[in-house]
């Protein structure tokens, strides 16, 4: 397989370490993008994407000659189709940019060459909407190209760790196309790789995250269960993964990102009267910011006017990454309801220290588990504050130590008359 050369289709989040992985690995890899702006910076070795080491990565592959990148198709041995799925207004998946990608192969693809989708699709994407852009007489699956679908399990901020090291499934619409599609993984896969069919290999990825999605739902809903009946569920939760068998995610102010707050309603989509549960929790995840913005006006009295420090603009902890942000909700959300608004987020928006926002502030609100704000210090925020009051919406302030500074602390699914 080494020496062929491999044409990588979209140069986000998962395409461009991909690319450069592959390139360092001595395959002739183009990079293919429809925005120019990101090729020219990469031809400069610079990355549009903030991942820890990704840009060390980047520049050694370009370094090599191994990596270079273009907005023109041109012929190769591989393609990989890495492009972005979002879901449509209806909840339903936008395949363009796949649909494009397919498109643009299908212009250079030859007999022998192996396509291999690793972005999200509905179940059937890959047998029915990529074969049928790809095929054309004389040129099929099994009888000129190959075709299969392996989906990226990478997390966002331990990228190119879970890029090496992660399992990996590998879908091929038929026996050839999985065997070549897992020989292109072994090149750089230090993890065991899984081999299925197609239509399976997108089942599994949606319920991959739709379980995480399924879970945080449930951590969810017993917040509010637990700020209603009066217990804390952070306490809650820590007893009740104490059982063998039992393990909660966190509660927070909603799902956020690119993927799991998206690939659900791809389920949804394939089994709509089925998947009740799946819907049901995706609803619970996008109701929480409306409830963050509740626990905010309960805390502070009066919206109108108030002058709310945030912390964290992100999706998660410890990335940069603003998509789907569930804290960018709840911020509009509280300005929307006449609050002042400072922002600070870890990652960010650092321009201004949160001790310089916290002047004459009546609330902070915590939106983002980021570790720098482990670090925030009661002692010297208090007394800058017009009122000194913390809504903790990760539940990782250290509450007894904030209230013998003189703080209210007022945690997400933390009931009221607990102690
Ligand atoms: N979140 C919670 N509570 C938790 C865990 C997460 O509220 O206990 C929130 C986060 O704050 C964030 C959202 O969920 O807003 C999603 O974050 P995440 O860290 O769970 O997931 P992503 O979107 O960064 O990456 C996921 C990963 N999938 C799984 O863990 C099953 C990753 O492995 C996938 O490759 C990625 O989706 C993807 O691209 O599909």
């Amino acid at each position: 397989m080494s020496g062929r050369s491999i044409c990588v289709l979209g140069l986000g989040y998962v395409g461009l370490p991909t690319a450069s992985m592959l390139a360092t690995r001595g395959f002739h890899v183009y990079g293919l993008d429809v925005d120019e702006g990101v090729v020219r910076e990469l031809a400069g070795g610079r990355t549009h994407i903030s991942e820890p080491d990704l840009d060390t990565l980047v520049q050694a592959a370009v370094q090599s000659g191994n990596l270079r990148c273009g907005t023109v198709p041109e012929p190769a041995d591989v393609f990989i189709i890495a492009v972005p799925t979002p879901v449509r207004e209806d909840r339903t998946a936008d395949l363009e940019a796949v649909s494009a990608a397919a498109r643009t192969i299908a212009g250079v693809l030859k007999k022998g060459d192996l396509v291999v989708l690793e972005s999200t699709v509905p179940p059937g994407t890959t047998a029915a909407v990529v074969r049928g852009i790809l095929e054309r007489p004389g040129l099929r699956v099994g009888a000129g190209f190959l075709l299969a679908h392996c989906p990226e399990r990478v997390l966002p901020g331990n990228l190119l760790v879970e890029l090496v090291s992660n399992d990996r499934i590998i879908g091929g619409i038929d026996e050839g196309s999985t065997k070549a599609a897992a020989e292109l993984y072994r090149s750089f896969v230090m993890g065991e790789l899984i081999e299925t069919d197609a239509t399976t290999a997108e089942l599994v990825k949606l319920m991959e995250n739709t379980h995480r999605d399924v879970n945080i739902a449930l951590a969810n809903e017993f917040a509010l269960i637990a700020e209603r009946i009066g217990v804390d569920v952070w306490e809650a939760i820590r007893l009740a993964s104490r059982h063998p068998r039992v393990q909660f995610l966190r509660p927070g102010p909603g799902v956020g990102g690119h993927c799991i707050a998206v690939d659900p309603w791809f389920v949804v989509q394939a089994a709509p009267e089925l998947a009740r549960l799946i819907a049901t929790a995706r609803d619970v995840n996008d109701a929480m910011p409306a409830h963050v913005v509740e626990l905010v006006r309960d805390a502070v009295d009066r919206l109108e006017g108030a002058v709310i420090v945030t912390l964290g603009r992100t999706y998660k902890a410890d990335v940069s990454d603003v998509r789907e942000s569930p804290a960018i909700s709840v911020i509009d959300a509280l300005r929307r309801a006449g609050a002042e608004v400072r922002e600070h987020d870890a990652m960010v928006l650092r321009k201004r220290s949160v001790e310089e926002l916290a002047g004459q502030a009546d609330a902070l609100v915590l939106l983002v588990d980021h570790n720098a704000y482990r670090e925030l210090d009661p002692e010297t925020l208090g007394p800058r504050m017009n009122k000194a009051l913390m809504v903790d919406t990760r539940g990782v302030i250290d509450r007894k130590a904030w209230e013998r500074h003189g703080f209210k602390v007022c945690t997400l699914g933390r009931g009221r008359d607990t102690r």
